[in-house]
C-alpha cells in the first residue's frame, strides 16, 4: 500500500445495541483495514481502566451508586481524557476504531426514567469532542438480539432499558447525516462486507476533506 505518510488518520465510530455486535465488527474491520496497508488502533468506551473508568466499572457491575446526572458526565469525562490523545493519533497517520462513543453516551442515560435528563441535555456535554469521520450504526430487532444469548449481569442490560435505548437510537442516528446504518442481524460475515463497504467510501471522501472537526449541538 503506498498511503503517503503526511495523510491524517481516520476517526470510526461503531455503535449500537447490546449484542449487535460492535466488538466483533471492530476486531474484523481492524484486520482489514490493517491488511489493506493503514495503520490501525482499537479503543473502547467505557475506557475502564482510567482512574475515571473505574467509577463507571463499579457503577455499571452495581457496586456503587451514582447520581444520574452525575454518572452522565464521568461517561463524558471519560472521552474527554483520552480526546487530546486521539486527536494525536490521528494527527500521525492512525486510524482509530472506537467501540461506542458519545452517542452511547447520551442515549443510555436519556433511557433513563429522569425527566430531568433529556437527550438534548445530554448531549451537551460532548461538544467539543473529536467528530467521527464515519459512525457506523448496527442497528438490531429485539428477537434477533434474543437469539445472541440473554442479558449480561451490568445495570443497563434489562428489556426496559434496551427498549427505550433502541427508540432513543433510532431518533439520534435520523437527524445525523453522516451515519451509515447497517443491518446488525445478518451474519458475521455479510455485516462485515457492509462496514467495509462504508468505510472505502469514506475513505475515499477523506482524501479530499482536510482536519479533523469536533462535535457540535444535536441536529433539529
Ligand atoms: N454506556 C453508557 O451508558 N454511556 C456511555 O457513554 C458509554 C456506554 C460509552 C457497557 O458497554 C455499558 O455502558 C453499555 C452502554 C453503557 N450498557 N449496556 N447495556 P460495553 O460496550 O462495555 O458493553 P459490551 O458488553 O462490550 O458490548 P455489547 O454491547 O453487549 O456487545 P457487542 O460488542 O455489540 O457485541 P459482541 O460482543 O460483538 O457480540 C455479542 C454476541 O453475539 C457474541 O456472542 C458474538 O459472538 C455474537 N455475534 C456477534 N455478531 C453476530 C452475528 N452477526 N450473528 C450472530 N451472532 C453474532
Ligand atoms: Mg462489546
Amino acid at each position: 500500500a503506498s498511503h503517503e505518510s503526511t495523510r491524517r488518520g481516520a476517526l470510526i465510530v461503531v455503535e449500537g445495541l447490546d449484542r449487535a455486535g460492535k466488538s466483533s465488527q471492530c476486531e474484523r474491520l481492524g484486520d482489514y483495514l490493517t491488511e489493506q496497508g493503514h495503520s490501525v488502533k482499537y479503543i473502547r468506551f467505557p475506557a475502564r481502566t482510567t482512574p475515571i473508568g473505574k467509577l463507571i466499572d463499579g457503577y455499571l457491575r452495581g457496586s456503587t451508586n451514582q447520581e444520574d446526572h452525575a454518572i452522565h458526565l464521568l461517561f463524558s469525562a471519560n472521552r474527554w481524557e483520552v480526546a487530546r490523545s486521539i486527536e494525536e493519533d490521528i494527527a500521525n497517520g492512525i486510524t482509530l476504531i472506537v467501540d461506542r462513543y458519545s452517542y452511547s453516551g447520551a442515549v443510555y442515560s436519556a433511557a433513563k426514567a429522569n425527566p430531568g435528563l433529556s437527550l438534548e441535555w445530554a448531549w451537551q456535554p460532548e461538544i467539543g469532542l473529536p467528530r467521527p469521520d464515519i459512525c457506523l450504526f448496527l442497528s438490531i430487532s429485539a428477537e434477533e438480539a434474543a437469539k445472541r444469548g440473554g442479558f449480561g449481569a451490568e445495570r443497563y442490560e434489562n428489556e426496559t432499558m434496551q427498549t427505550r435505548v433502541r427508540e432513543l437510537f433510532r431518533t439520534l442516528f435520523e437527524r445525523q447525516e453522516d451515519a451509515y446504518i447497517i443491518d446488525a442481524g445478518n451474519s458475521i460475515e455479510y455485516v462485515a462486507q457492509d462496514i467495509q463497504a462504508a468505510v472505502s467510501s469514506c475513505f475515499q471522501r477523506l482524501g479530499a476533506t482536510g482536519s479533523l472537526r469536533t462535535l457540535g449541538p444535536l441536529a433539529n
